[in-house]
C-alpha cells in the first residue's frame, strides 16, 4: 500500500546536486581578484562590517538556489548570487534548541549538553561567550528580532521563549495573525499532536504579510537597520517559518500546483532496510500516520511557507539597498537543520539521513567576488562562528569547534579535510553520524542498536545501507575511528533547572 510511482516532476535530488555542481568552477579555475582577498583586507578599511543574521526554522535545502526544479525562493537566491551557497552544510542536531545553542556558542552539542528543548549550556557554562556576545564585547550594536535560541513554535511566539539574554542589548518578540487567531482555523490532519508538530495548514485568504508573525519580524528588523545603519551592527532575524503549523497568506499557496506534488517511492518492506531507530523519528511511521493526499497537500503547504518567508527575507535586501547597507554587511543565511518530506517515509526532522541533517547555509561578503558559486564541501553550522571572527576580524573564544569557511568563501573549490558530524538521541540512546563527501556512517547506541553505511556519491537517497557488507569492511573500519574521534564516550544531556527562564531566559 505504500508504493507511489515517482512523478517526473518529482524533486530527484541527484539531479539537482548535479545541477548544483555545474555551477561550481572547475577545480583550479578562479577568478584572480578573489585570491587576492584576505580577511584582514576586508575589515582593514577603516569601517568595520556589518553582519545582518538570518534564520530560519525547520527550512530544508529545497531551494532554487540549490537548483530545486518547484520551489520559488527568488529573495534566498538573490543572497547566494552574491555570496557562497553551501550543499553540504550539516546542522549538529537536527533540532532546534541543540542545533541553535551548538550554532551559537560554537560547540558541538557533546560540549553544550543540549539535547532537549528545556536544558540551557550556562547551566553547566555560565561564562560561555555566544557568537552575538563576541560582536557585543568589541563594540557593536547586538539585537535580536524574534527566533534565534529556541522558540516553542508556535507556542511561545511572542515571548523571550528559551532565550539567552546576555547575547542581546536588544530583542523584539513579534506576534501576527497566525499566533492570535488563525490557529483555531488550521486544517489538522494529526489533531492529537502539539500544532508545533502537527501536519496543519491554512491559506488565509484575508491577511496581509506584515500582519502574519514573520511579516512583523522584517518589519521590526528593518526598523532596527533604519536606526543602526550609522554604527557597526550584529542585527539578527529569526523566522518563525516554514515550521508547522504552515500559515500564510494564499497568495503563497497560489505559487504551486497541488498536480506537481509527489512523494518519494517507499514499501512496507522499507523499515527492514533499516535499523529501527533510523526510522524511529515519525510515528506512526510513515507520514504520521495520514494518507498520501494530505501528505501531498502539507508538502504543497511546506513550500509555500518557504516562499512566504523568502518574500519577507526579500524585504530586508531591499532595505539593506536603500539605506546604503549592502557594501558593508555580510549577509548570513541559515536554517536550524534540515526536514523531511516523505523520504524513507519520515517527516518533520530528528534523523540521521540527509534530507534532516543538511541544513541551507548562504554567506555573502561584499569584498569577495566569487560570488553566485555553490560549494560542495562538507561545512558544519558551527563553522559560523570562527568565520565570523574572521571575516570582521575579532578573536572568537579558544575553545570553539569549527572552523572559520573564509577559504571556502574565497575558492570554494579550495581542499577541505573536515567531515561533518550529526547526532540525534532515542530517549537514552544517542545515534551519532559523520558525513564525508563520499560517505555516511552512522552508529546507533554506539553501534549496538545498528549501523548504516551509504556511499553518497552513488546512493545520494540513502536506500542501500553497505554496512554488513564485507566488500566496504574497511571503509567502515575508517569512518568508525572517525565518528569515535568525535564521540569517545557515551555524553549524557543536560537536565534543565526549573527557574531555567528566569535565570537565562526573561
Ligand atoms: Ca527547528
Amino acid at each position: 500500500m505504500y508504493f507511489h510511482k515517482m512523478n517526473m516532476k518529482n524533486i530527484d535530488r541527484r539531479n539537482f546536486i548535479r545541477q548544483a555542481g555545474l555551477r561550481s568552477l572547475p577545480v583550479g579555475i578562479m577568478i584572480p581578484l578573489a585570491l587576492t582577498v584576505t580577511a584582514s583586507t576586508i575589515h582593514a578599511q577603516g569601517k568595520k562590517m556589518n553582519v545582518l543574521f538570518i534564520a530560519v526554522d525547520d527550512m530544508n535545502n529545497d531551494l532554487g538556489c540549490y537548483g530545486h526544479p518547484l520551489v520559488k525562493s527568488p529573495n534566498i537566491d538573490r543572497i547566494a548570487s552574491k555570496g557562497i551557497a553551501f550543499a553540504n552544510s550539516y546542522c549538529q542536531f537536527p533540532l532546534s534548541s541543540p542545533s541553535r545553542s551548538s550554532l551559537l556558542t560554537g560547540l558541538r552539542p557533546d560540549k553544550t549538553r543540549v539535547f532537549d528543548l528545556k536544558y540551557h549550556f550556562r547551566q553547566d557554562m555560565p561564562d560561555v561567550v555566544t557568537l552575538p556576545q563576541m560582536f557585543i564585547n568589541n563594540g557593536y550594536f547586538v539585537a535580536r528580532v524574534g527566533k534565534m535560541y529556541h522558540y516553542g513554535n508556535p507556542g511561545d511566539i511572542g515571548t523571550n521563549g528559551l532565550d539567552d539574554r546576555a547575547s542581546w542589548m536588544e530583542r523584539i518578540n513579534p506576534s501576527g495573525l497566525d499566533k492570535s487567531s488563525l490557529e483555531l482555523d488550521v486544517i489538522n490532519y494529526t489533531p492529537k499532536k502539539g500544532l508545533g508538530s502537527a501536519m496543519a495548514y491554512l491559506s488565509d485568504k484575508k491577511g496581509k504579510d506584515d500582519e502574519h508573525t514573520d511579516g512583523k519580524v522584517a518589519t521590526e528588523t528593518i526598523k532596527l537597520l533604519e536606526k543602526h545603519k550609522d554604527k557597526p551592527f550584529f542585527i539578527a532575524a529569526g523566522f518563525y517559518k516554514p515550521h508547522t503549523p504552515w500559515i500564510t497568506p494564499s497568495k503563497y499557496f497560489d505559487m504551486y500546483n497541488p498536480d506537481d506534488m509527489s512523494l518519494p517511492e517507499i514499501s512496507a518492506e522499507t523499515p527492514n532496510d533499516y535499523p529501527e531507530l533510523a526510522l524511529a523519528s515519525t510515528k506512526p511511521w510513515p507520514y504520521f500516520g495520514i494518507t498520501t493526499g494530505q501528505a501531498m497537500e502539507c508538502k504543497l503547504a511546506y513550500f509555500a511557507a518557504i516562499s512566504f518567508v523568502d518574500a519577507q527575507i526579500g524585504r530586508l535586501l531591499d532595505a539593506l539597498d536603500s539605506l546604503g547597507l549592502s557594501d558593508n554587511t555580510i549577509v548570513v543565511f541559515w536554517s536550524d537543520h534540515g526536514y523531511h518530506l516523505g523520504e524513507h517515509g519520515l517527516w518533520f526532522k530528528q534523523s540521521c539521513f540527509e534530507e534532516s541533517a543538511k541544513s541551507p547555509l548562504i554567506i555573502s561578503v561584499p569584498e569577495v567576488k566569487s560570488a553566485g558559486k555553490i560549494c560542495n564541501r562538507t561545512v558544519e553550522l558551527i563553522d559560523i562562528y570562527p568565520t565570523l571572527a574572521e571575516l570582521t576580524g575579532l578573536i572568537p573564544p579558544d575553545n570553539i569547534q569549527g572552523y572559520s569557511l573564509f577559504p571556502l568563501l574565497k575558492n570554494p573549490e579550495a581542499a577541505w579535510k573536515h567531515p561533518a558530524f550529526t547526532q540525534v538521541q532515542r530517549g537514552n540512546t544517542p545515534g551519532h553520524s559523520v558525513r564525508t563527501e563520499e560517505w555516511r556512517y552512522t552508529e546507533w547506541g554506539f553501534g549496538k542498536m545498528g549501523v548504516e553505511l551509504y556511499n553518497e556519491k552513488a546512493d545520494q537517497h540513502e536506500l542501500h545501507n553497505l554496512a554488513a557488507n564485507s566488500k566496504y569492511a574497511d571503509v567502515v573500519q575508517q569512518m568508525k575511528a572517525l565518528l569515535h574521534e568525535d564521540h569517545p564516550e557515551n555524553v549524557t544531556g543536560g537536565n534543565a533547572v526549573a527557574d531555567t527562564k528566569e535565570k537565562y531566559c526573561n
